[in-house]
């Protein structure tokens, strides 16, 4: 399905693209530790430009892609991501965003780097407007669905495995139409499920998992602590940032919660996510008051994430900092932070 603002910025899209150098080569940056949003995001794009506009593409990442499931969906699917360190960012002539926005401390943009083009579906921010070409559509769920809608207009053609991606982007990103999703990411679906390969997508969602994995969990139950009706985990040191979502993901199941926060150590930064049931929280808001000027983080309604970095703070120690992260998520969703207490999973009664 093509929404009648994607003929529209096609137009546009086709203009912005046209009007560039025809040289150059194209860099399409997804934000660092990428989900399966911003992965499949950066391969749809990457095609549309490749073969609509016949530019030579590097489609690229930062951090780590950590969990199972997204080493999974890369593999599987063949998804080639070059991680910036290896990039000679002086290649590069044009550069487009995908799933993230310029100066949200969330990718490796060179900071007086203006993109070109800039795709997302978080709140736009400032500095985005003065991209080339913008397209941030906050009522969509994911962002692979606007460049879904790219792809069809742009009569490139898919393929099985950029089918597969965009239909576990759509998936994962809304918890399977579980949260935050609108019409024209199920319409998306139901366009590409028929050409992905279930088989391939089975794989994705169900990984072997390493004992990394598990040993996290553990330490998140051992370490659970709740006020009314907030749950909070510390993970300490993690293998890969990207388990914090996940294990808030998880801890917002708890029966009797609507907010879960979690957080987890990983090279010299505190990373925190923040997840609720109530569709009309600003949790990327929340997110950012919570972690002040120090630190960088911003999400959608009801899911955010974010961190500040340990070693640049007076409050010293990781763990005090873990302490002040979660006094200030209670003291913030006005419940006292005095009462926050461990979570006693008892012997499984
Ligand atoms: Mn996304």
């Amino acid at each position: 399905m093509i929404t009648d603002l994607t003929r529209e910025r096609w137009t546009q899209l086709q203009q912005q693209v046209r009007g560039c150098d025809a040289t150059g080569r194209w860099l399409v940056l997804t934000h660092d530790n990428p989900d399966p949003d911003s992965i499949a995001s950066a391969a749809t794009l990457g095609r549309i430009l490749r073969v609509a506009f016949r530019h030579p593409v590097t489609t690229a990442y930062g951090g780590i892609i950590g969990r199972a499931e997204n080493r999974e969906m890369v593999r599987a699917l063949g998804i080639h991501l070059t991680h910036s360190r290896r990039l000679n960012w002086k290649h590069y002539r044009h550069v487009a965003l995908v799933d993230c926005q310029p100066g949200t401390g969330n990718n490796q943009l060179p900071e007086e780097w203006i993109p070109d083009l800039v795709f997302d579906h978080h709140p736009i921010r400032r500095a985005t407007q003065k991209a080339g070409f913008t397209d941030i559509r906050t009522d969509y769920g994911a962002t692979a669905t606007i460049l879904a809608e790219y792809l069809e207009i742009s009569g490139v053609g898919s393929n099985k495995r950029l089918a597969t991606a965009l239909v576990y982007a759509i998936r994962s990103e809304t918890q399977d139409f579980g949260r935050e999703f609108g019409g024209a990411d199920k319409a998306a679906f139901d366009v590409f499920f028929p050409q992905a390969d279930i088989r391939a997508l089975a794989r994705i969602q169900s990984p072997r998992l390493p004992l990394s994995y598990f040993a996290t969990l553990h330490r998140s139950l051992a370490s659970l602590e709740s006020v009314s009706t907030l749950v909070v985990s510390h993970l300490g040191p993690v293998a890969q940032p990207d388990i914090v979502p996940e294990i808030a993901d998880l801890l917002l199941r708890l029966e009797g919660k609507t907010w879960s926060a979690c957080t987890g150590l990983y090279d010299n930064r505190l990373y925190m996510s923040l997840r609720t049931t109530n569709p009309r929280a600003d949790a990327g808001r929340l997110m950012r008051r919570i972690l002040g000027r120090r630190g960088k983080g911003g999400g959608h309604g009801m899911i955010a994430g974010g961190w500040i970095e340990t070693n640049d703070d007076p409050r010293s120690t990781a763990e005090s900092l873990q302490r002040h992260v979660a006094r200030r998520f209670a003291q913030l969703l006005k419940k006292n932070p005095d009462r926050l207490a461990p979570l006693d999973l008892g012997n499984g009664g």
